[in-house]
């Protein structure tokens, strides 16, 4: 990734009190509190036209204030209980229902790469995964009842633990050729949403996005390697509590973290059912969602 994010274009964080459907286009749910399920009658999330566009032509768009401070600090308490089991492993595997891929360094901590599945081990976080601030705009934008959840990934970066994403197209993790993958949707048929963990500034690094015109694709609509003009990109700053949404066409990496404090996003990754053709590690993972019929639309 190198130096990517030094002349990116930034998008500010933008603190707009409590999300309201004025501002943001989309009505809260009455149930916000981590853990509780959805109170029967909740008022379901309905995206606006803007965040549907960017969604379809930018690839991607933030909701801002999501989860709230004692929400956020629940996940970061499981994030902390998954960095210390890392410490004990020594080697990449299955370790109590999620997949733990750690780079064991000969000095210093353990470098975690990422926790595949981490809600096998943490149910907070897949409980959290089924969150109608998650779960609805991600149907919404898949156009469907319901869903196969492939991912609810911890993603770590630590001061300088190097850790960082190369741009990248998360359908390239989908789709490994064969039957593996099925657009079925005809528009990607994957919803990535990325929870920040901890504020995401400039230093800690950030994800960003490459604009369309900024990378070169082939003839299947991805990404060539080493296309993506860094200048021409789009970082994402914001508070704990965000959260993005994006497609699988989207190309996006991040940066390593050269920051005093952690960086860390829980990620949660909603396929359109029939889609999926692979196995993914982790006790129960590929669960199937369904939006809950007792919410209300406005
Ligand atoms: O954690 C990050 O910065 C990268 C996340 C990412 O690339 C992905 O979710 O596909």
């Amino acid at each position: 990734m190198g130096s990517h994010t030094s002349r990116l274009q930034r998008i500010p964080t933008l603190r707009v009190g409590r999300i309201s459907p004025s501002s943001h286009g989309w009505l809260r749910s009455a149930c916000h509190k981590f853990g509780d399920l959805p109170a029967p009658g909740y008022t379901r999330v309905v995206l606006s036209e803007a965040q549907r566009r960017d969604f379809d032509q930018r690839g991607f768009f933030v909701l801002r204030e999501v989860f709230t401070a004692d929400e956020v600090a629940a996940v970061r308490a499981a994030f902390e209980r998954l960095f210390d089991t890392a410490q004990g492993l020594s080697k990449t595997g299955d370790h109590a229902g999620a997949f733990f891929v750690i780079d064991p360094r000969a000095q210093g901590p353990v470098v975690v790469q990422r926790v595949v599945w981490a809600g096998g081990m943490e149910a907070a976080l897949l409980r959290l995964s089924e969150d109608p601030r998650l779960l609805d705009p991600a149907l919404e934008l898949l156009g469907t009842p319901a869903c196969e959840q492939l991912l609810c990934q911890a993603h770590f970066k630590m001061p300088n633990d190097g850790v960082a994403f190369d741009w990248h197209q998360d359908i390239q993790h989908r789709d490994k050729g064969g039957d593996t993958w099925r657009d079925v949707n005809g528009r990607g048929s994957f919803v990535q949403t990325i929870l920040l963990v901890d504020d995401m500034n400039h230093e800690n690094g950030p994800l960003a996005f490459a604009p369309a015109e900024a990378a070169r694709f082939d003839a299947r609509g991805r990404l060539v390697a080493g296309s993506v003009d860094p200048a021409r990109c789009v970082e994402v700053v914001g508070r704990a509590g965000d959260v993005l949404f994006f497609g699988p066409w989207a190309v996006h990496g991040s940066a390593p973290n050269h920051s005093a404090v952690p960086r860390r996003v829980l990620i949660n990754g909603y396929a359109a059912p029939g889609a999926n053709g692979r196995f993914y590690p982790g006790a129960g993972a590929c669960r199937r969602l369904a939006r809950d019929p007792s919410a209300v639309s406005r």
